[in-house]
């Protein structure tokens, strides 16, 4: 078993979709570990998005995860970042395959629903960019 982390984003907190996201996660075999709303402020979203910094969306994309509350948690399974990415399905919900969460859910690329980590090292950067050592030590019971 191992952990990611996803962020239900602003757009589907506030459009009243985030119910049925975490129905949809736990359907797809994942076990919600942690979970807390919070507001991003600018500084916290363009820390996350850093690597972003130089492309022409991320002011935007800024301004998006800073627009509303979201909902960060941690996600366990077995492969649990390759299997979420799969979950979730591509940027653009547009081509995001049939009964993923961004075709289900998203509205567009930028507002699209979900995140999700993209390898092992940044899940356990992101997981600790959103919870305490508390929180995550609180898991191994
Ligand atoms: P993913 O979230 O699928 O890993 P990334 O990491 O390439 O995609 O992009 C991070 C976030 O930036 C996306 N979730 C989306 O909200 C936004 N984004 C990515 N590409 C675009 C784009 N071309 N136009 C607007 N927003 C974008």
């Amino acid at each position: 078993m191992n952990r990611t982390l996803a962020i239900v984003k602003p757009d589907a907190v506030a459009s009243g979709k985030a119910g049925r996201i975490l129905a949809h996660l736990e359907e797809a075999g994942f076990t919600i570990r942690a979970l807390k709303m919070t507001h991003l402020r600018e500084t916290e979203a363009g820390r996350f998005y850093a690597v972003h910094r130089e492309r022409p969306f991320y002011q935007d994309l800024v301004a998006f995860m800073t627009s509303g509350p979201c909902i960060p948690m941690i996600l366990e399974r077995e492969n649990a970042v390759a299997h979420l990415r799969e979950t979730i399905g591509a940027t653009d919900p547009a081509e995001a395959s049939p009964g993923t969460v961004r075709a289900l859910f998203a509205e567009n690329k930028e507002r699209n629903a979900i995140h999700a980590s993209d390898s092992d090292e940044n899940a356990r950067g992101e997981v600790a960019f959103f919870f305490s050592d508390q929180e995550v030590l609180g898991l191994e019971g």
